[in-house]
């Protein structure tokens, strides 16, 4: 059995949206509905242990006194207001693509390997982002796209990875999740997926426990892979590819 599928995460794996693009969108939100609130980057790296930026809206606001129901109507327009900002960022280069991503996609692509997306985000933004940042030909070699709102309960439940994984046609056992968060390595896990975590600056001390290999770097022209964690001990390639995920996903199984 080789590598049928790679499921990946979008915010903070594929793409470094969080800091200077979620981020800069909710405040621009706040700003344009005449509110006070502002999101600092610290603040705005602790209000991420909430996934979904809905969610996290609501909470910050129940925390601040707004009750219900005007809290949900409010961090409902205020997520409406904060997608359509989001997505001018996106075309304006505020999100960059994660160093090494492209050409794993095209070294998985290359082998045949079926390619899915589980994101907890929302489905407004997923697309475009990822033909502004990939170009239409790797964008399309995404066969699923799993958004927030294709799911009941958010990482780290599994049911994301279940439903891209039943939407590949693909087993578990013959595939790779590649995460960011700790709650996504958790979701990956429970869905019995072998797991590479992709550390960033926002979850760099997250508990990467369950993942079986952590980097800081795929590796690439700009340097060599930048392994963390390696609780397999598996060989892994200078730059982070289809024969690193085959191993990875044989020492999980
Ligand atoms: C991370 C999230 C998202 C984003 C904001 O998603 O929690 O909610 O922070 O995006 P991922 P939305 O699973 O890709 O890491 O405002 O669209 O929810
Ligand atoms: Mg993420």
């Amino acid at each position: 059995m080789g590598l049928d599928a790679v499921v990946f995460d979008v915010d903070g794996t594929i793409a470094d949206t969080e800091r200077h693009g979620h981020r800069v969108a909710f405040n621009l939100a706040f700003e344009r509905l005449g509110l006070p609130y502002r999101w600092d980057e610290d603040e705005y790296g602790r209000l991420l242990e909430t996934p979904g930026g809905e969610h996290r809206l609501r909470g910050y606001l129940a925390a601040r006194g707004v009750d219900e129901p005007d809290g949900s109507r409010l961090a409902a327009e205020l997520h409406r207001t904060k997608q359509a900002i989001f997505l001018d960022l996106i075309r304006r280069g505020a999100a960059p693509l994660r160093p090494g991503i492209e050409r794993l996609i095209d070294d998985l692509t290359a082998a045949g390997v079926k390619l899915g997306v589980a994101t907890t985000a929302g489905r407004s933004w997923v697309g475009e982002l990822l033909s502004t940042l990939l170009g239409s030909r790797r964008a399309a070699a995404f066969e699923v796209v799993i958004t927030g709102e294709d799911v009941a309960r958010r990482k780290p439940d599994p049911e994301a990875y279940l439903l891209a994984l039943e939407s590949l046609g693909c087993a578990a056992g013959a595939s790779v999740a590649v995460e960011d968060s700790a709650a996504g390595v958790a979701a990956a896990r429970a869905a019995c997926l072998a797991c590479l975590a992709f550390r960033n600056g926002y979850t760099a001390r997250h508990d990467f426990g369950l993942a079986d290999l952590v980097v800081d770097e795929l590796g690439g022209p700009g340097g060599p892979a930048v392994v963390v964690a390696n609780p397999h001990g598996i060989d892994v390639e200078s730059f982070v590819g289809v024969a690193t995920l085959t191993r990875l996903r044989e020492a999980a199984a």
